[in-house]
């Protein structure tokens, strides 16, 4: 996968990108087939089922995993596929470092994600996330939902509404920010950057899943920062 210059363009001018086909298809139903026996399994350490306000979202019986990569062979070939890296290294312009995987099931019912950008969590630039889609995400299902144009700057933080969402923290928006839910199919992939704000909105079918494996990667040059009060996830 080479990204072209347009790409590579509407990427720096908007702060995200979708790519069709980063896997192929029946890459993405074999990657779905691999996770539910991990999840089944039992439990692994940082899984995340969000804030025990709402013990009957089925999140809590499907946690989001984290850090696969540091256990799970697969995980760790899926997120460092060179060309894969080539990419990330077009849109950062650094050498991309693997700082985190997650998989997120999202069963049907399941809360989705506050409206956030990853540098709310993650205090290093560059940062950019890689969001592959399993099933296939659209607004149904709590597809991912991006402002574009958002990352520029750091926003603060506020309280999530824990109805809809499993993560008790939110950005601020912009003021009048537009929300563009994304609709994508198995193995496509939204590259966005760590200031992108995004998130999702809960899965209201009754019978579909909408799982992603989601990879974060920062810069070899990429640096820590401080993040001003109020900046943070953890200052809610
Ligand atoms: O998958 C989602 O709904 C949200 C994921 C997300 O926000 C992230 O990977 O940073």
């Amino acid at each position: 996968m080479n990204l072209n210059a347009a790409q590579v363009q509407s990427y720096r001018d908007q702060g995200y990108l979708v790519v069709s086909e980063v896997f192929a298809p029946d890459q993405a139903e074999a990657m779905i087939g691999h996770y539910m026996e991990l999840r089944a399994q039992g439990p692994h350490p940082g899984d995340s089922g969000g804030t025990d306000d709402q013990p009957d979202d089925p999140n809590h019986t499907y946690p989001r995993m984290i850090n696969m990569h540091d256990w799970d062979p697969a995980s760790a070939t899926w997120a460092t596929r060179p060309d894969l890296l080539a990419a990330v290294e077009q849109l950062i312009d650094d050498e991309p470092v693997l700082r985190q995987t997650m998989l997120y099931f999202k069963p049907p019912g399941g809360r989705g994600q506050g409206l956030h950008q990853d540098e709310q969590y993650i205090t290093t630039d560059p940062l950019i996330g890689l969001w592959i889609a399993l099933d296939p995400s659209d607004a149904a299902v709590g597809q991912m939902v991006v402002v574009p144009d958002s990352h520029s700057q750091l926003r603060p933080v506020e309280k999530a509404d824990t109805n809809v969402s499993f993560t008790r923290a939110q950005s601020q928006l912009p003021p009048g920010a537009t929300i563009v839910g994304l609709d994508m199919a198995p193995g496509d992939g939204l590259f966005f950057d760590g200031k992108t704000i995004h998130g999702s909105y809960p899965n209201q079918t009754a019978d579909r899943w909408r799982r992603s494996f989601i990879c974060h990667y920062i810069g070899k040059r990429a640096e820590h920062f401080e993040p001003p009060e109020g900046f943070h996830v953890g200052h809610v």
